[in-house]
């Protein structure tokens, strides 16, 4: 039997026998109340979220429908707000007692336990311990170190969930100051997308709208986890499947969600009704496998086309629209089917099916994660996937259309509006007119030339919005003893984590409120906005009282460092923005014309308003003028293994886990819970190893560049999983991750594709 004919996961390996949704979502959520004891009335609180004129869950990045669900938001939604509004204090107090050397002691979990940050604290190198101080003090102290470092040698973080708002500020800022180092959550994740469909389509990002699931007749999944990451679009998948429109999903993992949806929204479905079969067809493709795949599904589209009187490709399109389709056949020609089943795990008889399915299927759209994005040739995934897409005109008309499933609620629209180490993506004349200042052109550092500037002492201060990067980034155990020698460490939070207890000579942890709480400003409760994965804009009210009185909000944070740090300039207002969030807004106009037309006016526009796309207007905003097809210079997305290396590490996150944040120890749909140091591997595998169902192993980076990358105490777990490869969590397995092994043309972290060993010998010691 195929693996697409299976039903279900292999039964001798764990797995969940429910649906996604249904009632062990409910469950997944009365665990993280029973935990986090939220405020009262944070029910009332998650009712308003995700609609018009409430706030904007700070969890996905999935859009916020015009027409909510009365509940619009889904399990990990619930449990991203529950563990905002916690009714757990982290405070002067708790620092009082613990120095940091202690701190460093608890895990991730238990470090977020602690609560809500409440007061602006300041490190104290004697005592090794946290001190309460006033904002005053924080933002001379701050600025008067900015004064004295060389701007080249600072870095300014943003981790994507922080507003429009504070994004445009905190740019701004660092353009003043001068430097572009702004790297974004964004370079661990979809900077693949933001240059690789750049380069093919002109695009940075997706090019569908949430009608457009309305209309299409198949979704071809890459490579994202959408029970666990971006739940709410499950009944975007069930709707579409109701309708007969086909899915057909590749992943190494045969993921819940994926697998089959039970609305918990529909009683019917969560007693009586079956749930909706999401996949047609899965296929368990290798990791790094998918271009491979993409080449044999294009491959066959090409022969069902010679064989089928030139009636599959859109002639039309590909000759108005396209360049590059001569390379590539000839490139596919050449391709040996020999080659494509071993490259992506599976047989071509598999493809052929799917390439039948395609052919026939009016309208496509190709969706993809952190499966396509994460590889040392992420951008070529992209590339192919559009390959497949241009070849039957599937850009540009309604239904059909590319969807990278985006990451943090507001990391594309960062980017939008500035947070970027790429000159050239920033309209400098804007800014030159507006503030009168000339914009640094030097190109800035990304997120892993900030690793690299660490473990190279290059970088000096670091200022970081949110996020938690000691945990988040690759080779992230070389470079904690480098945190240590940066003059400034700022970290801007909401919750204790791990970034917070590597100080540097001077270092402030100042907390900031979240989106559900109310942002009481000179003129009033003020909204700030977000730009979710289908480039929607929405406006987002937080009502909530905040978790302290000391708490500030990022846009005030970043002003007032700002107005420390910056000579006075008559044009750059930092109090009377803070005052009135309004006027951010028609400075974000101002700069971004087209994008942003009457922004204040559409502010609670229900469902958001689109910030327009080229490529869905089949204008290609690329170097030829048109949309390019990529012959593929290899058929595998991973690195050139070391010799004799044939075992490649994915990293994943668990269903109860928001990256660094681990909500509780339970990965429910993926049948697993307890502790997070496991191996995962296939039981086929693990007898060519030789190793037992709980055995503690070592796992060691290939890469042999001098560095010892290794994770001691993994327990093997025999898991349904392609051969030749095996899984561990994030971030637990990021020291094995190299910072060179990164996508060639946008520099993301190959955390879904790091060769390893395993090594018996140690005993897990
Ligand atoms: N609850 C929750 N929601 C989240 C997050 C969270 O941590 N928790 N994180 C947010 C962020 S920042 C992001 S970027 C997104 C991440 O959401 P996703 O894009 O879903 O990212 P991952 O969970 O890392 O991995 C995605 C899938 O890729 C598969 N995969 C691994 N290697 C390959 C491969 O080579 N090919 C293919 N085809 N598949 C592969 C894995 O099995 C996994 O199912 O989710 C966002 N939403
Ligand atoms: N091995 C491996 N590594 C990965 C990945 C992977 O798949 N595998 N995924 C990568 C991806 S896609 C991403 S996006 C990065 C994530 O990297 P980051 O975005 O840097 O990390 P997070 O875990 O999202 O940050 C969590 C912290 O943010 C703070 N925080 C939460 N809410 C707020 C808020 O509203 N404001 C402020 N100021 N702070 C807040 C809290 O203090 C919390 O501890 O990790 C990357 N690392
Ligand atoms: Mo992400």
């Amino acid at each position: 039997m195929s693996k697409s004919e299976e039903a279900s996961q292999r039964p001798d390996t764990p797995h969940y026998e429910n649906a996604t949704g249904g009632w062990g979502s409910l469950k997944g959520v009365s665990r993280i109340l029973a935990d986090q004891k939220p405020t009262f009335g944070a029910f009332r609180t998650l009712m308003r979220q995700n609609k018009p004129g409430g706030h904007m869950c700070t969890s996905c990045a999935w859009t916020k429908p015009a027409q909510p669900h009365l509940f619009e938001f889904c399990e990990n939604g619930a449990k991203a707000t529950i563990w905002d509004l916690t009714r757990e204090r982290c405070t002067p107090d708790f620092f009082a007692e613990h120095s940091l050397t202690e701190l460093r002691g608890l895990s991730d979990h238990e470090l977020e336990k602690t609560g809500r940050l409440t007061h602006p604290m300041r490190y104290d190198a004697t005592s090794d311990r946290y001190v309460e101080t006033t904002w005053e003090e924080a933002f001379e102290g701050i600025g008067a170190k900015l004064k004295e470092l060389d701007p080249g040698a600072t870095v300014f973080y943003m981790s994507g969930k922080a507003s429009l708002e504070t994004a445009y500020l905190y740019a701004l800022f660092a353009r003043l100051y001068g430097h572009n180092n702004l790297p974004d959550s964004s370079n661990m994740c979809h900077e693949t997308t933001s240059v690789g469909l750049k380069r093919v389509i002109g695009v940075s990002v997706g090019t569908c709208v949430l009608s457009d699931f309305d209309h299409c007749d198949l979704i071809l999944f890459f490579g994202q986890n959408t029970g666990t990451n971006s739940p709410r679009f499950l009944h975007t998948l069930k709707a579409a499947k109701e309708r007969g429109c086909k899915i057909v999903t590749f992943n190494p993992i045969r993921e819940r969600g994926l697998v089959e949806f039970a609305d918990p929204q529909n009683p019917a479905q969560m007693t009586v009704r079956p749930a909706t079969r999401i996949s047609d067809i899965y296929l368990q493709v290798r990791p790094g496998g998918d271009i491979a795949v993409l080449a044999g599904l294009c491959k066959r589209v090409l022969e069902l086309d010679a064989e089928r009187g030139s009636t599959i490709l859109d002639r039309a399109f590909i000759a108005e629209h396209t360049t590059g389709l001569d390379e590539l056949e000839a490139r596919l020609r050449e391709v040996s089917w020999e080659e494509i089943e071993r490259e992506s795990g599976l047989r071509r008889d598999e493809l052929n099916e799917v390439a039948g399915i395609y052919a026939t299927s009016k309208n496509v759209i190709g969706i993809y994660g952190m499966g396509l994005t994460q590889h040392v040739r992420g951008w070529l995934n992209l590339a192919m996937l559009v390959n497949l897409l241009l070849l039957r005109g599937n850009i540009g008309r309604e239904g059909a259309g590319i969807s990278p499933v985006r990451g943090h609620s507001n990391v594309q629209g960062q980017r939008t509006v500035g947070i970027t180490e790429k000159p050239e993506n920033v309209p400098n004349d804007k800014l030159r007119e507006l503030f009168g200042f000339e914009p640094p052109q030097e190109e800035g550092r990304s997120t892993v030339d900030l690793v690299e500037g660490l473990l190279d002492g290059s970088v000096r201060g670091l200022v970081s919005m949110g996020g938690n990067l000691a945990r988040a980034i690759p080779d992230r155990a070389r470079a904690e003893g480098a945190w240590r020698g940066l003059e400034l460490n700022v970290q801007i939070a909401t919750k204790l984590n791990r970034s917070h207890l590597l100080p540097g000579r001077a270092t402030w942890l100042l907390p900031c409120l979240v989106r559900a709480e109310e942002d009481m400003q000179a003129t009033g409760p003020q909204a700030v906005t977000m730009e979710d994965s289908l480039s929607m804009i929405h406006g987002s009210l937080g009502r909530r009282q905040p978790a302290s009185p000391h708490l500030r909000s990022e846009v005030a944070i970043v002003a007032g460092i700002a107005k420390a740090t910056l000579p006075p300039n008559p044009r750059v207002k930092w109090d009377e923005w803070t005052g009135d969030y309004g006027l951010i807004r028609d400075l974000i106009e101002a700069t971004y014309p087209d994008k942003f037309k009457d922004f204040n006016g559409r502010l609670f526009t229900p469902g958001g308003f689109h910030r327009g796309n080229a490529a869905r207007e089949r204008e290609w905003k690329t170097e030829s003028g048109r949309a390019q097809f990529t012959a593929p210079e290899a058929l595998t997305a991973l690195g050139a293994p070391p010799e004799g290396q044939e075992i490649t590490l994915i990293t994943l996150r668990s269903n109860d886990q928001f990256n660094t944040t681990i909500y509780s120890f339970s990965d429910r749909l993926r049948g697993l819970s307890g502790p997070r140091d496991i191996l995962l591997i296939n039981p086929e595998e693990m007898e060519r190893r030789g190793l037992s169902e709980g055995q503690v192993v070592t796992l060691e980076c290939a890469v042999d560049d001098g560095a010892e990358r290794v994770v001691r105490g993994l327990r093997v777990v025999p898991y349904d999983l392609p051969d030749a490869c095996v899984a561990a969590y994030y971030p637990e397995a990021n020291p094995l991750i190299p910072v060179s092994y990164r996508d060639e043309l946008s520099k993301t972290p190959a955390y879904k594709g790091v060769p390893v060993r395993i090594r018996t010998d140690e005993a897990g010691a």
